[in-house]
């Protein structure tokens, strides 16, 4: 995933990366690619050089999931693929499986997107609210009473929000626009994978 083409800052290529997947969607395939939502996915990764070695685990942790997947794209072609093998081998929520890999990829998504949200809501210098809220939102209920006291403990030592858009080298203007490409476009690959599993009368509380 090294060499993604660069047309312009690394935020506007994530944007334009779920916009990709995004408009698969809307042209009616709705069987999307695993080695295509595996790098889209991997976009990410632009973030966690901004966010300080307290992060550290949550870019192992995210980076070491879109990995396998996108090994697994080399035995299976498509998300469907995936889902329905664990379906017929019960392995969906099996610690390792593909489909728990992808479920929390999905949280990771989500985390992204609650946090552009609140990051374009408010205007305090310090992202400690915006990142905990968005936390709070969408990976908190799943995690763990030891990693969600880790976190809160990592959200001290958060860049500003000034830090990040120097970081990320965006302006007011820029970043409001990039992020909200990125929260429209991932809301509709995060519906189509909630849809993945509730579709197969998967649950979504875990
Ligand atoms: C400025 C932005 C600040 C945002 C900070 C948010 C940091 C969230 C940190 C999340 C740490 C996740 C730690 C590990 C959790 C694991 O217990 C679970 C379960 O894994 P399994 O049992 O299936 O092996 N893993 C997950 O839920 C994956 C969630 C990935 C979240 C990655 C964060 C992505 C992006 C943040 C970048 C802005």
């Amino acid at each position: 995933f090294k060499d993604a083409p660069c047309s312009g800052t690394s935020l506007a290529t994530l944007a334009e990366g779920f916009e990709d997947l995004a408009r698969k969607l809307e042209s009616g395939d709705d069987d999307l690619r695993l080695d295509a939502f595996s790098y889209a996915c991997s976009l990410v990764s632009v973030l966690f050089g901004c966010l300080g070695i307290a992060f550290k685990f949550a870019e192992i942790e995210y980076v070491s999931k879109v990995d396998e997947l996108y090994e697994a794209s080399k035995t299976y072609d498509t998300l469907k693929n995936v889902l329905d093998y664990d379906v017929e081998q019960d392995t969906v929520k099996k610690p390792g499986s593909h489909s728990r890999h992808l479920r929390r990829v999905r949280l990771g998504l989500d985390l992204i997107k609650a946090l552009f949200k609140q990051f374009l809501l408010s205007n305090d210098n310090s992202l400690r609210e915006a990142a905990s809220t968005a936390y709070a939102q969408t990976c908190a209920p799943f995690h763990p009473w030891a990693v969600r006291k880790a976190v809160g403990a990592g959200m001290y030592a958060l860049p500003t929000r000034e830090q990040l858009m120097l970081n990320l080298n965006e302006t007011d203007d820029s970043i409001q626009k990039e992020m909200t490409r990125y929260i429209i476009a991932s809301s509709s690959i995060i519906d189509y994978i909630d849809n993945l599993y509730t579709s197969r009368n998967i649950s979504l509380d875990w």
